[in-house]
């Protein structure tokens, strides 16, 4: 099954929007197989932002997602990347459709309040920076066959 890494940025934890957006990927149907409180250090942060460091806005990047605690999140589901993107938004809250995490909760491109993982190598590379292989759980959902046609 497809994972993908998901973090509640430390903007939406002020906010008080954790249960939210775990709600709406709960409801959505994607399956959650790892979750942490934590806050990220200047190095995991550089690491995890990698593609970005030569972009004008890297520097306030980095200041804001290391700035207090967020929540990271392993979900799967068949095509969970692309699933999770298209719940979060688009990376700018201001285009980002109604019915979205971005669109419906934010209105700024610098607090953004989701990160999900853009492609499934990405996924990969980004969950083993967060998790542990044993924190990922292997688990049988109950409800399965009313969410996924068996
Ligand atoms: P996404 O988070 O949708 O994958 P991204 O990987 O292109 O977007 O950028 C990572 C984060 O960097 C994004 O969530 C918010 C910030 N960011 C991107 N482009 C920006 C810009 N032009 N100005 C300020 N912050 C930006
Ligand atoms: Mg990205």
């Amino acid at each position: 099954m497809e994972r993908t890494l998901v973090l509640v940025k430390p903007d939406g934890v002020q906010r008080g929007l954790i249960g939210e957006v775990v709600s709406r990927l709960e409801r959505r149907g994607l399956k959650l197989a790892a979750m942490k409180f934590m806050q990220m250090d200047r190095a995991k942060a550089e690491e995890h932002y990698g593609e970005h460091v030569d972009r004008p806005f890297f520097g306030g990047l980095v200041g804001f997602i290391t700035s207090g605690p967020l929540v990271a999140m392993v979900w799967e589901a068949d095509g969970a990347v692309e699933i999770v993107r298209n719940t979060m938004g688009t990376t700018n809250p201001k285009d980002s459709p109604l019915g979205t995490i971005r669109g419906d909760l934010a209105v700024n491109i610098g607090r953004n309040l989701v990160h999900g993982s853009d492609s499934p190598e990405s996924a990969q590379r980004e969950i083993a920076l967060f998790f542990q292989p044993g924190e990922i759980l292997d688990y049988a959902r109950s409800n399965d066959s009313w969410i996924i046609e068996p």
